[in-house]
């Protein structure tokens, strides 16, 4: 059984405390979650929230780190405005240090069976690209990539609604460079998942501050995408209280089959700071095989992953 890192920048959109909570759901043991670790901006007060889920979820002894505030080189990490909001309380927030980044480099170090789960920009596993030779990572799993047409209720969305790749381009190519097996949950699949607000009374009515929590940081997440989402002259359809991009990269990680891929070789390359992804040949210079996500059974996924938190054990 391989050792998972799972690399997040929890406390923006919602869908990473989903995926958080869907990992201790069904990661057994939880041990073989060997770090969180965060990535973009305040990364201690991401960190923070991390550990708090964590622990009100019986997880507390997985280990979360401190990542990169910023990008390698270039890009630009956005904040969008909600961290910790319905998560953390006080005491929370003056919690003690977390750790930092050469810890992760130490620990990493002895393993020889990792498997990342990436669900933000992708600094931190190029940092540990750095350090760790490639050939002690099994598979990398990113959220991200457009690779097909992105519609939501007749809706395209739009290119740079794919930020994980783009926020930090160097990242990006070294990741996808590095010889290590990616696997990509692409962006036109993982937005036809998503969680309703039935769905999120259903959780909430759990009761404890762990279910209550991640139910009110989605609301007042939700009022901020149907704002992002209207600057872009696009209506949030009202059945979406939340989308599942992250969880659903859980899922894939773990090989739970959801979602059917297929091996496409890519060519990426930055234009106006952003990076770009074009389907290629192998004769096509810098071209790398990407295991790249082409269908997603949504309704399975979306019952599933509900029921999974549902059946949590929390305080
Ligand atoms: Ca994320």
């Amino acid at each position: 059984m391989s050792s998972i890192i799972l690399d997040t920048d929890i406390g923006s959109d919602i869908d990473d405390a989903f995926a958080l909570a869907l990992a201790i759901a069904v990661v057994k043991p939880i041990t073989r979650v060997l770090a969180v670790t965060t990535v973009s901006g305040e990364v201690e007060l991401r960190a923070k929230i991390a550990r708090v889920l964590l622990a009100l979820s019986n997880a507390g002894q997985v280990p979360v780190y401190a990542g990169a505030s910023e990008p390698l080189e270039t890009g630009k990490f956005v904040w969008f405005g909600t961290e910790g909001d319905g998560v953390l309380c006080e005491s929370d927030v003056l919690m003690d240090p977390i750790r930092g980044f050469e810890d992760v480099v130490k620990l990493v170090s002895r393993k020889s069976d990792l498997e990342v789960i990436a669900l933000g920009p992708l600094t931190n596993i190029a940092r540990l690209l750095e350090f760790v030779p490639s050939r002690s990572f099994e598979r990398i799993t990113i959220m991200g990539g457009y690779l097909g047409d992105a519609t939501v209720n007749g809706a395209a969305i739009p290119r740079c609604f794919d930020y994980n790749i783009s926020a930090d381009p160097i990242a990006s190519l070294k990741v996808f460079r590095s010889g290590v097996p990616i696997q990509l949950v692409t962006l036109d699949q993982a937005v036809k998942t998503y969680i309703t607000n039935p769905d999120l009374d259903k959780l909430e009515a759990r009761g404890t501050r762990f279910h209550r929590s991640i139910v009110n940081a989605a609301r007042q997440w939700r009022i901020l995408l149907a704002a992002i989402w209207s600057g872009f002259g696009l209506t949030l359809p009202s059945y979406v209280a939340a989308f599942l991009h992250d969880p659903l990269a859980v899922a894939c990680a773990l090989d739970l089959g959801y979602c059917d891929f297929d091996s496409m070789w890519l060519r990426l390359n930055i234009d106006n700071d952003e990076v770009a992804i074009h389907k290629s040949t192998p004769f096509s210079r810098g071209s790398v095989k990407v295991c790249c996500s082409v269908a997603v059974d949504a309704a399975r996924f979306n019952s599933f992953f509900v029921e999974s938190l549902i059946g949590m054990h929390a305080s």
